[in-house]
């Protein structure tokens, strides 16, 4: 038996369902997939929400002890990985000072800069640094891939990833590759060795609503689910 959601995502999971961050329909996903059901971070788009997709990141990585103990630095790919790990670290410290008092902060630029403080990270630098990547969803894992090279770049030592939802599909596999039936966070924690932890994964949206909604996602997993 599955234990039951902590309230903290419980509630994160009602308010992304009455602010239609969730939604149900037919979308056509960035790997061509026909999906159910969209999950928009975009909409986080007032003071209220922005707080609640704060405490929800902030409490998952607090509520991780292999995460929350291990790392100096949040990082947030741009363009919407910025905000994200902006709240996300002024939450952390609101929940535990002390604990995090000196936890950092860094983004990457999208295009380089020749003059003032120059460089495409912006924040604490990174070299040294033990660093956690903060966004939204994975699916394929492209836009992962690009972050964990761009904090290589900058001397920093990736140590975990986290998601306000994770899928749970297999990854598209392109001609010539081999099929594990892993999802796309699957391979990075495989590959990369870190910790990637999601406030909330598909199996918890599936135990979160009824009906028609239900029953479709029961037969998206069916067909695109990753292996358990
Ligand atoms: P990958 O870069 O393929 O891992 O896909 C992640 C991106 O998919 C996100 O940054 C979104 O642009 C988009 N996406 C969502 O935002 N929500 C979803 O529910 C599904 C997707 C998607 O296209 O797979």
């Amino acid at each position: 038996m599955t234990s039951p959601l902590p309230q903290f995502k419980q509630d994160f999971l009602q308010t992304i369902l009455s602010a239609k961050i969730l939604t149900f329909g037919s979308f056509t996903l960035k790997s061509g997939r026909v999906s159910p059901y969209f999950f928009n971070a975009g909409l986080f788009n007032n003071a209220s929400l922005l707080t609640s997709l704060a405490n929800a990141y902030a409490r998952t990585i607090d509520s991780h002890p292999a995460l929350s103990t291990s790392f100096d630095l949040l990082f947030g790919p741009a363009y919407k990985g910025i905000p994200l790990a902006t709240i996300t670290a002024t939450q952390l410290f609101s929940l535990n000072n002390e604990k995090y008092g000196s936890t950092g902060y860094a983004f990457n630029r999208k295009e380089k800069k020749d003059h003032g403080e120059g460089g495409s990270i912006v924040g604490m630098d990174m070299r040294g640094k033990k660093v956690v990547i903060v966004d939204d969803v994975i699916t394929a894992g492209t836009a992962i891939r690009e972050a964990v090279e761009i904090i290589k770049a900058a001397g920093g030592e990736l140590v975990g990833i986290v998601v306000a939802l994770d899928r749970q599909e297999r990854k598209v596999v392109k001609e010539g590759e081999v099929d594990t039936g892993l999802s796309a966070i699957q391979e990075v924690k495989k590959e990369l060795g870190v910790e990637v932890v999601a406030i909330l994964d598909l199996a918890d949206l599936i135990a979160g609503v009824e009906g028609e909604e239900k029953v479709r996602m029961m037969d998206y997993r069916k067909k695109y689910g990753a292996v358990q």
